[in-house]
């Protein structure tokens, strides 16, 4: 494959592990064979520039890891705007869900979907997010329910990663929502979920991850634990949507299981992040979330990090709580709202996501031997970005050593 050789950069971020993001200013990255073959200040050694290499000329921009999003819902039917006048009226979340809203009319909708229509939707999300920087998104089922339907979903995504330029790592979701079919029985979903479905989802390797909707209302943790121990098991890596809205102790669950992330964490106790902190926990915050169902409240960033947490940060883009596709809004939403600094936020999108999808050996940071998975942003700096926010910086993106999106359009 031909090298590219991307010069004057006026800031790469790297990402790297320790202290701070690792910036480098006026800088180059030289990228052969869909990896990272070197970096550093000033120019790039003269060998580099020979006649096949590509050179990308970044003067005035800002170079960083491709950005991760370890938390989405990307897979669904139709969209749930109409339920805003509820919102507005002041109808709490779990009240929707409670009335048979919220994920439930996603669930219809996905049900009555055939796998062509899902994809076709999917799709459309992933270019969106491609064009905002995102090369790698993590992509949960979980509004089929009903074997047939999750089933769908989760060949859907797979089939997408074969032919998108975006790599997805899936998971199992089944653990979203106790399904009409299954009301009052919940204790006949979990075992339907984990002795039919667990195991063809493994056994077809149709997800790496099992995820649980721990909430009030929907799995206690009674029961997060059982399906998550089941789970784990039979092979999966373990995630939980944990202390969202009510405090429910997941945080404190999510230590002691050993879970590779834990999700939302707005009601964390002390003894949840310290948990989560002693078993190596990554918390994936969400505050486009909490943003947008209007709870006042964000998750305790700051608090986390102090206590030794790994902090990563995600869309959650799904039709109910959080429908974007875009990153860089996050970006926004975790500044003012968890008063984040530009550089925790950059590596919450990149190296602290690929913690969260159990991939920081490949990507996630600008190293030599790292997947070349790079976004060039039309921005002088990181903080630029954070700053001028609700339009779209990125000028480039090359994936695996390949560029996908240039001067903002998808090639
Ligand atoms: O569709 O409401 N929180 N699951 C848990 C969601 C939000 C997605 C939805
Ligand atoms: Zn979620």
């Amino acid at each position: 494959m031909k090298a590219d050789l991307i010069i004057d950069a006026s800031t790469i971020v790297c990402c790297t592990d320790g202290e701070g993001a690792g910036i480098i200013e006026n800088g180059y990255v030289a990228v052969k064979d869909g990896r990272i073959i070197a970096l550093g200040e000033e120019n790039a050694p003269l060998d580099m520039r020979d006649r096949d290499t590509r050179i990308i000329n970044a003067a005035g921009k800002t170079v960083t890891p491709g950005l991760i999003d370890a938390h989405t819902h990307l897979v669904h039917g139709g969209s749930r705007e109409k339920e805003l006048p509820l919102k507005l009226k002041g109808v709490p979340y779990l009240e929707i869900l409670k009335m048979g809203g919220g994920i439930l009319s996603t669930v219809r909708n996905t049900r009555s979907a055939t796998k062509e229509e899902l994809k076709a939707k999917a799709r459309k999300s992933l270019d969106q997010m491609l064009l905002h920087g995102t090369t790698t998104v993590e992509a949960k089922s979980g509004y089929g329910l009903d074997f047939d339907t999750e089933i769908k979903c989760l060949e859907a995504a797979n089939e997408l990663k074969n032919s998108h330029p975006i790599d997805i790592v899936t998971t199992y979701m089944g653990a979203h929502a106790v399904p009409e079919e299954f009301k009052g029985n919940t204790q006949g979903y979990i075992s339907f979920m984990v002795e039919k479905v667990m195991p063809y989802v493994r056994k077809n390797n149709l997800a790496e991850f099992i995820d649980v909707f721990c909430e009030e209302g929907v799995f206690s943790p009674e029961e997060s634990r059982i399906i998550m121990q089941k789970g784990k098991e039979q092979g999966f890596k373990l995630k939980i949507h944990a202390d969202e809205i009510v405090p429910l102790q997941g945080a404190e669950l999510a230590g002691e299981l050993g879970a590779v992330s834990a999700e939302h964490l707005l009601a964390a106790s002390d003894a949840g992040i310290d948990s989560m902190a002693k078993g190596g926990v990554t918390a994936v915050l969400l505050p486009g979330t909490s943003f947008y169902l209007m709870l006042g409240k964000y998750a305790r960033a700051q608090e986390m990090m102090d206590r030794g947490v790994r902090v990563a940060l995600a869309t959650d883009y799904n039709p109910g709580t959080c429908p974007t596709e875009n990153l860089q809004s996050i970006m926004t939403f975790a500044c003012f709202g968890m008063k984040m600094t530009p550089e925790e936020i950059i590596k919450g999108m990149t190296l602290n996501a690929a913690h969260a999808v159990d991939r920081a050996e490949e990507i996630g940071s600008l190293e030599v031997g790292k997947k070349a998975d790079i976004v060039i942003f039309d921005a002088p700096n990181i903080e630029y970005i954070v700053y001028h926010f609700g339009i779209n910086h990125v000028d480039t993106v090359i994936k695996g050593g390949k560029t996908v999106v240039e001067n903002g359009r998808i090639l």
